[in-house]
């Protein structure tokens, strides 16, 4: 029976990425926004794959803030709080308080039904860059970079790439430190964030969330970390409505290629 179960779970996995090694879209990283984002683009029917580099997607949703575990989400996403099946109630001023367990396993679940190849414990430490676009991702596992191991990675080809690595905007940084390249900004180059201001950082982060460089996207904390913005400490109404933002402006790129 051992090997039988072995045998399940090597075949079912090395099938998960066989299929996804060419996929529509990757997202890179698990945190609300790349959730929301991946959801939304399975759902249209995109081949979706979302990498994350810790064991739990999620991002810094799960420890509310200074670990209380609670967010806060203003009217505006309430719609989408609604769509999830997460629980929420008043708390001021326009402002809901969530259960911050309850509703990053709920991103987390519909991303799964909804058919995102989630792959955990794996990084994305390069992109594929050719004839001045990205054209995907060079992968590794988590604890083959950590430990720094010389280890070669493997590839997922991808018509557009999301950096969804939140305040680092790690792979926005990559391009433009590997590759000479501007990104199409007004700046040109990432500015990294300002410090905290949750109004202006929730504004932001939405406005900013888009295409930095031909196939490649922002949203989240990464869009207000390549511009410059203010970052907004424990308030997610911002992250989910940036994920959908990203997902419609990728579904309407990938509709006329
Ligand atoms: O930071 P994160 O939660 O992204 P987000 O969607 O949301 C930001 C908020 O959580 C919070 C905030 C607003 O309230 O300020 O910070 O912008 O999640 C980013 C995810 O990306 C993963 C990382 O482990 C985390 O789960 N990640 C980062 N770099 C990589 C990566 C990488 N190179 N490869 C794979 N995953």
């Amino acid at each position: 029976m051992e090997h039988q179960i072995s045998q399940a779970i090597v075949q079912g996995w090395f099938k998960k990425l066989t299929d996804h090694l060419v996929s529509d879209v990757v997202i890179v990283g698990g945190g609300p926004s790349g959730l929301i984002c991946a959801t939304e683009l399975a759902r249209l029917g995109h081949k979706t794959t979302l990498i994350e580099r810790k064991l739990a997607p999620g991002g810094g949703m799960w420890g509310g803030a200074m670990l209380f575990n609670c967010i806060v989400v203003q009217e505006a996403a309430i719609p989408i709080l609604d769509e999830y099946g997460i629980t929420y109630k008043a708390a001021n001023d326009g402002l809901y308080l969530a259960d911050a367990v309850e509703s990053t396993s709920a991103l987390i679940y519909h991303a799964a039904r909804a058919g995102v190849a989630i792959f955990n414990g794996m990084s994305v430490e390069d992109l594929i860059v050719a004839d001045d676009m990205v054209t995907g991702v060079v992968i590794n596992w988590t604890p083959v970079t950590l430990n720094k191991m010389h280890v070669d990675p493997l590839t997922i080809s991808a018509k557009a790439v999301l950096d969804g690595t939140g305040h680092p905007c790690e792979i926005v940084n990559i391009l433009t430190h590997k590759n000479k390249v501007e990104l199409h900004l007004p700046s040109t180059t990432v500015l990294f964030e300002r410090s905290l201001n949750a109004e202006a950082g929730e504004r932001a982060c939405v406005e900013h969330t888009g295409e930095v460089y031909p196939g490649l996207y922002v949203s989240g904390m990464a869009a207000c970390g390549v511009t410059g913005s203010n970052r907004m400490g424990p308030i997610f109404g911002g992250m989910l409505i940036s994920g959908k933002k990203a997902a419609r402006i990728i579904d309407e790129a990938l509709r006329k290629q």
